[in-house]
């Protein structure tokens, strides 16, 4: 089989999961032997959208940019995972219009703010429930849930293996029938 290029949006709040499963989804394409590229928050806020904050503004334009640029990736034959809080829908809705509909998934981490709050690897929110920062999702800044996400997963209930191995049946149903 060649390569089936394709963007895989994950999308949910600070700590639902999303580095964590788009970087071992990253590493099973891999070992697949696909061509792939992961675009997150460390390799892009800290380049090609270093200009850019926290505002309701600042996160459509990461979001425009960041869509823009899996768009370039898919049409050079790539295999993109995208892992952006990405909030908003209209912005969603923005980047699934730039690909054809059977290249774009976008991935629900339906991971609660209890959970989320709960499990604070950075310690950001704590950071925003004592108001050193602002603007922060979930808690003084909106997510608007995915109405029609391809996939919805929860993280608090199934491990990091059998959440790719689900995705993996789901996005590439060619290559791995479930
Ligand atoms: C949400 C914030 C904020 C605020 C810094 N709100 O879980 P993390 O730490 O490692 O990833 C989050 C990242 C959010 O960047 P994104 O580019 O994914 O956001 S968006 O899609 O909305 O443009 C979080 C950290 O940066 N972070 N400040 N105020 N998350």
């Amino acid at each position: 089989l060649g390569q089936q290029p394709r963007c895989i949006w994950f999308t949910g709040l600070s700590g639902s999961g999303k580095s964590t499963l788009a970087n071992a989804l990253e590493v099973a394409l891999q070992r697949a032997g696909l061509k792939t590229m992961l675009l997150d928050g460390d390799n892009v806020r800290h380049g090609l959208c270093k200009d850019l904050g926290m505002s309701a503004a600042d996160r459509s334009e990461n979001i425009r940019r960041v869509a823009e640029a899996a768009k370039l990736m898919v049409d050079a034959g790539l295999v993109v995972v995208a892992a952006f809080i990405s909030p908003f829908r209209e912005d969603r809705a923005r980047a699934r219009e730039l690909f054809a509909e059977e290249q774009f998934f976008e991935v629900y981490l339906d991971t609660s703010l209890a959970v989320c709050e709960a499990r604070d690897p950075k310690g950001l929110y704590r950071m925003a429930r004592s108001g050193k920062i602002t603007d922060f999702t979930g808690i003084d800044s909106p997510y608007e849930v995915p109405e029609n996400p391809e996939v919805t997963l929860d993280t608090a209930v199934q491990d990091v293996d059998a959440l790719v191995a689900q995705l993996l049946g789901e996005v590439f149903p060619e290559r791995w029938p479930s």
